[in-house]
C-alpha cells in the first residue's frame, strides 16, 4: 500500500473535472421544467468527490477502453449517487439540513421537489447508460444491469432499509452493521468498478478481482466515513461532526472503538490492493493509491 508515483488527489481531480463537464451537459437545452432542472443540478453540481465515476473510468481504462467512451456511463453513476444523497437527506429518512456544507435539496427547494429531483436523476441515469456508444450493445446492457442490481433492492435501496431498521437499535452485532454497509454503500461502489470492467470487455476471472477490490474498498471507505464523524472533519463531511451519534446511528467506532476501526480500515484497504496486485501501469497505481487515500483521510 506504499507506492505513490501517481498523485492520487491530482488524478482524482482530473477524473472529476472530466466527469463534471459531462454532468454540466446532462440537462442543458432539454426543455426540462426549470424548477426540476435547478433542483437536479443543485445537487449534481455541488462538488462531490466523483469517486464512483473515477473507479469506473479507471478500471475501464485499465482494460483498454478509451475515456471518451466510458465518460457518459461513469457520469450516469454520479446521477444515481446524487439521487441517493437527496433522498437520504429527506425528513422521512435522515432528515439532514446540510449536504456538502450547503442546504440539502429539500431545504433549498421543498420536499416534493427533492423527491422528484431524485426520481429524475435516477431515471435519467439509466437513459444515459443505455445510450453509450462505441462498445457492443450486450456489454452496455450487462453493465447497466449491474448498476440496477447495485443501486436497487438487492443493493443500495435494500441497505437503506436495513439502516432504518438498525437506527436507534441497541446491541447491534458487527455482522449486521457490515451487512447494512455492504448493501448501502458497498454495492454501488462494487457496481461502479464492475461496470467499467464489463464495458471494456474484461474476462470473467478479471471481473472477480474487480469485485473483490470494490467490496474491500467499500468497507474501508465506510469505516473512514464513520471515523471522520467522530474525529472531526466538517469540511470533508459537509455536516456537523457527531451527526451519526446524534441520529442514533450504529457506526464502526460506536461498535468496536476508534482504534479497532482504524485497524480494520487499514486491513480492508490492504485487501483491496491485494485483489488487484497484478494491475500494472498508471491505473493499477491509481486504484491502489485510492484505497490507501480513503483510509488516510481518517487516520
Ligand atoms: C435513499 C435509496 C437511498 C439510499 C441512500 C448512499 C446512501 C444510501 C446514503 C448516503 C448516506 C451516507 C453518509 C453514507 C455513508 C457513505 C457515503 C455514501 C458517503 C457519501 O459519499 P461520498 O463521500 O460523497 O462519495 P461525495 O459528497 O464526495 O459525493
Amino acid at each position: 500500500m506504499t507506492e505513490q508515483r501517481v498523485d492520487i488527489k491530482k488524478t482524482l481531480k482530473n477524473y472529476s473535472t472530466t466527469v463534471e463537464k459531462e454532468l454540466e451537459k446532462c440537462f442543458a437545452d432539454r426543455g426540462i421544467e426549470p424548477r426540476l432542472k435547478d433542483a437536479m443540478e443543485y445537487s449534481l453540481l455541488a462538488g462531490g468527490k466523483r469517486m464512483r465515476p473515477a473507479l469506473c473510468l479507471s478500471i475501464a481504462a485499465h482494460y483498454g477502453l478509451d475515456f471518451d467512451v466510458t465518460v457518459p456511463f461513469a457520469a450516469a453513476i454520479e446521477l444515481i449517487h446524487t439521487y441517493s444523497l437527496i433522498h437520504d437527506d429527506l425528513p422521512a429518512m435522515d432528515n439532514d439540513d446540510l449536504r456538502r456544507g450547503k442546504p440539502s435539496n429539500h431545504k433549498k427547494f421543498d420536499e416534493a421537489t427533492a423527491i422528484l429531483a431524485g426520481d429524475g436523476l435516477l431515471t435519467e441515469a439509466f437513459s444515459m447508460m443505455l445510450n453509450v456508444q462505441g462498445v457492443p450493445a450486450e456489454r452496455v446492457l450487462q453493465a447497466a444491469s449491474v448498476l440496477a442490481y447495485g443501486a436497487g433492492p438487492n443493493g443500495m435501496v435494500g441497505g437503506q432499509v436495513v439502516d432504518m431498521e438498525l437506527t436507534g437499535k441497541l446491541d447491534v452485532a458487527l455482522g449486521e452493521l457490515q451487512h447494512m454497509h455492504a448493501l448501502k454503500t458497498g454495492a454501488l461502489i462494487v457496481a461502479s468498478c464492475l461496470s467499467g470492467a464489463i464495458l471494456a470487455g474484461a474476462k470473467d476471472e478479471e471481473l472477480a478481482k474487480v469485485i473483490d477490490y470494490g467490496k474491500h474498498l467499500g468497507i474501508a471507505f465506510q469505516i473512514a466515513d464513520d471515523m471522520l464523524d467522530v474525529i472531526g472533519d466538517e469540511k470533508e463531511l459537509g455536516k456537523p461532526v457527531g451527526s451519526d451519534e446524534a441520529q442514533g446511528k450504529n457506526t464502526y467506532p460506536s461498535l468496536i472503538g476508534i482504534d479497532e476501526s482504524r485497524n480494520l480500515a487499514i486491513q480492508m484497504a490492504s485487501s483491496a490492493c491485494l485483489a488487484i496486485k497484478d494491475f500494472a501501469g498508471a491505473q493499477g497505481e491509481f486504484l491502489r493509491g485510492l484505497a490507501a487515500y480513503v483510509v488516510q483521510r481518517a487516520c
